[in-house]
């Protein structure tokens, strides 16, 4: 199934929402948007599909996951896991190493919105040991139950991507959360048309097999979803540095 002729369930409008990176205010404005054009043109039903990446790099991850979760009270969401929410998960108990590249690649900010300072810990066992006592139990049972894929109609929600020549129902958590080049390259039908973040684009990417709805907000400012209903595609985003 291919983009153009894959379709939405009838009725219900579908908001994909690429990675927010700890970012609230862009979270703020784009939710500030979605909510604009469910007051301008009223579906039957919608829901909100969270691609994932809630964490690291951006300063306000604590509440951006408290934020998050309130959504649930006024939208239909579905949340999916990232692979930095994955690693903020396993950090408390993370080996040494992991550990390391996980404060390397945003962790440090996220530890700090839970007041914990990375570099002031005596070791990073130490840090990780702080940092599970300071993680909130909700936003702990928030990303344990995240999903690794999600399907609604011809679409298939992932953080990251599939591996091509597997199908859809067999695809490994590793895959899901980490996969790129190998399915950014691919051309080919991937089953049903399959709605990612992950991989920063400079602007959401519409391909036959795949829309990428990654926009690199931490990096831009750019926080991006795409609106699927019926067959017609749209894209929301917030209006970047200045807008
Ligand atoms: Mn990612």
């Amino acid at each position: 199934m291919l983009t153009g002729e894959a379709s939405a369930p009838e009725g219900l409008r579908l908001y994909a929402v690429g990675d927010t990176h700890g970012h609230l205010t862009l979270a703020r404005a784009l939710f500030g948007k979605i909510e604009a054009d469910l007051a301008r043109n009223p579906p039957p039903r919608h829901r909100i599909v969270m691609l994932g990446d809630y964490c690291d790099r951006g300063p306000e991850t604590r509440g951006l996951i408290d934020f998050l979760i309130e959504q649930g009270n006024h939208h239909d969401m579905v949340y999916l896991l990232g692979n930095h929410d994955q690693r903020m998960l396993e950090f408390p108990d993370m080996a040494d190493e992991t550990g390391e590249a996980f404060l390397h690649f945003g962790g440090r900010e996220t530890l700090a919105s839970y007041g914990i300072d990375a570099d002031a810990a005596t070791s990073l066992r130490a840090a990780g040991k702080a940092f599970g006592r300071a993680l909130p139990s909700s936003h702990r049972r928030f990303l344990e139950d995240a999903l690794l894929c999600h399907e609604e109609g011809d679409y298939f929600f992932c953080h990251a991507g599939v591996k091509p020549g597997i199908a859809l129902e067999a695809q490994q958590p590793a895959d899901l959360l980490w996969i790129r080049h190998e399915f950014l390259q691919h051309q080919g039908d991937f089953g049903k048309v399959v709605v990612h973040g992950h991989t920063p684009w400079d602007r959401v990417d519409i391909q036959p097999n795949r829309i990428n709805v990654d926009t690199g907000a931490y990096d831009t400012g750019i926080l991006s979803c795409v609106v699927l209903e019926g067959r017609d595609i749209r894209v929301l985003q917030t209006d970047g540095p200045g807008g």
